[in-house]
């Protein structure tokens, strides 16, 4: 090994060294286990790479940070600010966008990733040879963001969904990505977690609070949007999103169906068929699968074909108690 690597892999084994020494959860929702810090539980394999994004990643004011818990529309917000930020140099209505050939997660990637795919070389160089405006995506709660990023400028979109959703789409997807030969912790089981707060970057009513405390305190900086809006009104929330992003859509483009193009282009039948996403393969090693897993229904209220009416009060009520006094409310769906 050359010098250089050798310190990389050192400084990364600080880190692994620091994630195994945190406390485990016995199960996780699917076949593995998590880790807990301040507060959060983290997917052991990405508990040493948040810790060294947190620790050496140095925010610019250009950059755009995308922040979401798993399977509340990630791949999508990824998609809809690639192309909005993107127009001018692919317009979203030509036939050879980035978008028809490459994953949304190879577009925008998780800072995460960047860490864990260069555990023997720091993804620094990388990092800063990226032309600005860096898109970048995190599941890290705020507090676990890199302490550049509030003073940066940057700006932070965070997406939310009905965590009802959001969970069944997690379970659908533990089940495809699961290693081969590992058991999933039992459906019920799995929902008991869930409601205790054991939930990759969990809780889940944490993660949502702290980043609408910030985009209550920070509304220049940090946009919270929610998966049922976007749903519900995708091309308004497209509008909101350019003009919150420093690029709003002129009143040419809004004439010509810019925005419609942005929607239509990121859509889930659309980006269903690229074959980068079909076929397309995520992550590495132990870890790697099909980018299909992905895209599955995009449906709000899908909850209600796996979970019993019982479980979706009781989770209604966890998520009110818990919200209770931050001004966050997930009533009305
Ligand atoms: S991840 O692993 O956290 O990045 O996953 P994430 O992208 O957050 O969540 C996956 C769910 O989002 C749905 N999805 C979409 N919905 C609407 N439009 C588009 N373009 C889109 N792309 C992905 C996907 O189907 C998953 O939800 P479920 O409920 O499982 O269908």
């Amino acid at each position: 090994m050359i010098v250089g690597e050798s310190g990389c892999a050192d400084a990364f084994s600080k880190y692994e060294a620091l994630a195994s020494a945190l406390p485990a959860s016995r199960q996780g929702l699917g076949s593995a286990p998590y880790r807990k810090h301040d507060g959060f539980w983290y997917p052991e394999h990405l508990m040493a790479p948040t810790l060294a994004m947190r620790d050496t990643f140095t925010a610019r004011p250009t950059d755009v940070i995308l922040a979401t818990m798993p399977k509340s529309g990630t791949t999508w917000l990824k998609a809809i600010v690639y192309s909005v930020v993107h127009r001018g140099r692919h317009a979203p209505a030509r036939e050879r966008h980035p978008l028809l050939a490459t994953s949304p997660h190879e577009l925008v990637p998780f800072l995460h990733s960047l860490y864990e795919n260069h555990r023997a070389a720091p993804p620094g160089p990388l990092l800063e040879g990226m032309p600005p405006p860096r898109l970048f995506a995190v599941h890290a709660p705020f507090t676990a963001l890199p302490a550049s990023v509030p003073g940066s400028g940057c700006r932070v979109v965070y997406l939310c969904r009905d965590p009802k959703d959001a969970f069944v789409s997690l379970r659908h997807y533990l089940g495809e990505i699961k290693p081969e030969g590992s058991e999933m912790t039992p459906f019920a089981e799995a929902f008991d977690l869930f409601c205790g707060g054991v939930s990759p970057f969990g809780p889940v009513w944490d993660h949502m609070a702290e980043y609408w405390k910030e985009s209550v305190a920070r509304p220049g900086e940090v946009m919270f949007l929610r998966y049922e809006h976007l749903k519900e009104d995708a091309v308004g929330t497209v509008r909101r999103l350019a003009e919150f992003l420093g690029c709003p859509f002129t009143d040419e483009e809004v004439a010509s169906g810019v925005p419609e193009a942005v929607v239509a282009l990121c859509s889930l039948d659309r980006m269903r068929c690229v074959r980068a996403n079909r076929d397309g393969v995520h992550g590495t090693g132990r870890w790697s699968f099909k980018n299909m897993a992905f895209f599955r229904k995009g449906e709000v209220g899908d909850w209600k074909a796996h979970m019993t009416p019982e479980m979706a009060q009781r989770l209604d009520g966890i998520m009110e108690e818990k919200l209770r006094g931050s001004g966050l409310s997930l009533a009305g769906n």
